[in-house]
């Protein structure tokens, strides 16, 4: 049974990726943060008591900023592949902590790198590393981006993504280490951040629908984004992982749209105005943006045979209909005196 190391498994890449490789057949384990309350909720429905037999999901207490804790996971798990996907992810954040950004996405890359390298010379034996590199990088460079593009960083994010890109360049030339760079644009679905524009729109349109929102904050609509679905996504990283040699693979959609064009496919799906509920907030808007993506995959779509499956409109509707139904179940929760977590709260 092939092993995979996950890091960011409590992710929503991570719950995706988990869902398919334990579909594959393989035995997964995951890197956890600990925290004061549980974050497993993305994986919940994939996990079994460990006791149990046909348990095949594993979760150790690790963290990226600790590189003792990879080191003995590593020796403990002796995976196949790695996966890092583990990360202080959101742009805007990452002005605001700009230094653990660095730590956690830079850093961190390095201390798994560094810690794989050794497990490889003291056991001998050998794991093939994915990198979760982004389309961030690309930032300001010219649309559309492809694996030439220079890369054109916006934020301490992406700045700190370009270092763990060539921090694993470096070591796949320096060691001949298995190491291959993702390059991917924005990925999303029901289980997406509530943080990121798109499901903040889906969440918040939920929540209007059911009367427990009026008013959605919002900062630049104009910017333009390349959004995939996540578990497209999730399958290209490890079709990367079955190629006999590391290379870099930028991975989209090849289609670009707005902030506002996400408003209006999403509003339309429920047939509400949006343009009565959405209110600039100059507080989202970024000290330097990002203003428009859009990928060339075609490299990885000759070499591993990707494609996505679900477009655009399908991702929005999948989106959106998700989103009425949870508001729907607070609604009930509401009607009945419980409180609903207040959310939109945070800057982001
Ligand atoms: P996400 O939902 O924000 O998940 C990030 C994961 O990283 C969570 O499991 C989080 O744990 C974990 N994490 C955070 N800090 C950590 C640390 N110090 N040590 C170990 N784990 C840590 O992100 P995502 O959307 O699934 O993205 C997965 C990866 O792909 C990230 O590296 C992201 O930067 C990159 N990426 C994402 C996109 C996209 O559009 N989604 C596109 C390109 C690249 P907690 O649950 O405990 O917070
Ligand atoms: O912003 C604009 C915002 O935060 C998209 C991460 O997964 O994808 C993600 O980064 C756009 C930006 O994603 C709000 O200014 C407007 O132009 O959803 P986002 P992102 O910054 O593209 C890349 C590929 C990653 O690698 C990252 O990890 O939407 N926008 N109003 C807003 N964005 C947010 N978050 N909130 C707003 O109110």
């Amino acid at each position: 049974m092939p092993k995979a190391l996950i890091s960011g498994i409590t992710g929503q890449d991570g719950s995706y990726l988990s869902a398919f490789l334990l579909d594959k057949g393989y035995q997964v384990h995951g890197l956890l943060r600990r925290a004061s309350t549980l974050n497993t909720d993305r994986i919940d429905h994939l996990y079994k008591d460990p006791h149990d037999p046909a348990a095949r999901l594993f979760l150790h207490y690790g963290d990226l900023t600790d590189g003792s804790s990879l080191s003995r996971i590593l020796r403990k798990v002796e995976p196949d592949e790695i996966y890092n996907l583990g990360a202080q992810s959101h742009v805007r954040v990452s002005f605001e902590q700009a230094e653990y950004t660095a730590d956690v996405v830079a850093t961190g890359t390095l201390r798994l790198l560094e810690s794989v390298r050794d497990y490889q010379v003291t056991t001998g034996k050998r794991c093939k590393i994915y990198q979760a590199g982004s389309s961030e990088m690309f930032g300001a460079a010219n649309p559309p981006q492809n694996e030439s593009t220079e890369f054109y960083p916006r934020s301490p994010y992406a700045v700190s993504k370009v270092a763990a890109h060539w921090y694993c360049k470096n070591y796949r030339e320096a060691y001949g280490m298995f190491v291959t760079n993702g390059i991917l644009f924005n990925h999303e679905s029901p289980m997406r951040g509530e943080t990121f524009v798109t499901r903040k729109i889906t969440r918040a349109l939920g929540r209007i629908k059911a009367g427990l929102q009026d008013t959605l904050f919002l900062g630049n609509l104009d910017a333009k984004r390349d959004w995939g679905f996540a578990g497209d996504y999730v399958e290209a990283m490890w079709m990367m992982l079955q190629k006999n040699k590391p290379d870099d693979y930028v991975v989209a959609t090849g289609e670009a749209y707005s902030v506002r064009d996400f408003l209006d496919e999403a509003s339309g799906v429920i047939g509400l105005d949006w343009s009565k509920h959405v209110k600039i907030d100059p507080r989202y808007f970024r000290p330097t943006e990002v203003d428009f993506l859009l990928g060339d995959s075609s490299k990885a779509r000759k070499a591993l045979g990707w494609k996505p499956r679900v477009s655009f409109k399908e991702l929005v509707r999948m989106m959106v209909e998700h989103d009425v139904e949870l508001a729907r179940q607070e609604r009930t929760l509401v009607t009945a005196g419980h409180s609903v977590a207040l959310r939109g709260v945070a800057n982001a």
